[in-house]
């Protein structure tokens, strides 16, 4: 209950802060999105994982007011890159399996985008896989919704949950992002390699794109690009950052 309080009072008092991190097109070397992440800018512990405190949000309710925070704050940074020249890319927003059970997150995301004079097309919004397949007939119903807004939606986390074929053909999606447990283990484990290039078989086949999250090291990205991965994401390009500090990097970037 302490902690709870706590993080009402870090909303109310504005000490959560997004960080962004760059995916880079293999395909073209450009920056093609940009992945917002969520920090607790504490008074007295500094900056706190949201895997400290996302799972207390989502079990307090907390999640739909820091949720819709996260929404505005990436659409109107979103807006402010585009106004800036900084552009054509999307920007990536992380969706929680609470906010996808709220009955009206495709009308808030229609009205935020609306709000801040934003083009659908420059938002994604990421699910995980076991958020989308934990209620999978309610997933279907939202990602028909958002597609029709013309967001972007990504499966998060892809090949740790237990995806059907099925639903990954009625799910209206356009992305997968291959977890970091598998990109980690390139070049020592065989089975995460076979795994990998059978996700980037499947997203060819459904006609989706593919990004790699947890990309580290040059023997990372040169495996990815031999399989043929799309788009990719982590260390090797830049941790995630503040949005000054990412501006820069984007500037010395292109
Ligand atoms: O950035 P970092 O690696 O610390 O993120 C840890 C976890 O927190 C990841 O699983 C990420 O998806 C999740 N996360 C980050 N930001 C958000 C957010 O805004 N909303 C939700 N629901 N999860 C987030
Ligand atoms: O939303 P998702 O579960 O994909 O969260 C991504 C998480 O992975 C964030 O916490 C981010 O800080 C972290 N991350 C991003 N790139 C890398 C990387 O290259 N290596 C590691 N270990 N973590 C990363
Ligand atoms: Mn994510
Ligand atoms: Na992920």
């Amino acid at each position: 209950v302490q902690m709870e309080n706590a993080l009402r009072k870090a909303l109310e008092r504005e000490q959560l802060r997004l960080f962004y991190q760059p995916q880079i097109s293999l395909t073209t070397g450009k920056v093609v999105g940009i992945e917002a992440l969520i920090r607790w800018q504490h008074p007295e512990f500094g900056l706190v994982s949201p895997m400290e405190f996302i799972p207390l949000a989502e079990e307090s309710g907390l999640i739909l007011p820091i949720g819709e925070w996260v929404l505005v704050t990436a659409i109107q940074q979103m807006k402010n890159w585009l106004d800036q020249g900084i552009a054509p890319m999307t920007i990536a927003v992380n969706l929680s399996a609470v906010q996808l059970r709220e009955k009206n997150i495709a009308q808030i995301v229609r009205q935020l985008l609306e709000e801040a004079n934003l083009p659908a097309e420059y938002l994604e919004l990421e699910l995980t896989e076991t958020a989308a397949m934990s209620e999978p007939e309610k997933a279907i119903e939202l990602l028909d919704e958002l597609h029709s807004l013309g967001v972007s939606i990504a499966i998060d986390d892809f090949g740790t949950g237990y995806s059907s074929f099925a639903y990954l053909t009625r799910f209206k999606i356009n992305k997968l992002k291959i977890d970091q447990s598998f990109v980690r283990r390139i070049g020592t484990h065989t089975e995460a390699e076979v795994i990998i290039d059978s996700i980037i078989s499947l997203t060819q086949s459904l006609n989706l794109k593919t990004v790699a999250e947890g990309v580290e090291t040059e023997e990372h990205l040169n495996f990815l690009r031999e399989k043929g991965c799309g788009e990719v994401q982590g260390y090797y390009f830049s941790k995630p950052k503040p949005a000054e500090e990412i501006e820069n990097w984007l500037r010395e970037y292109i």
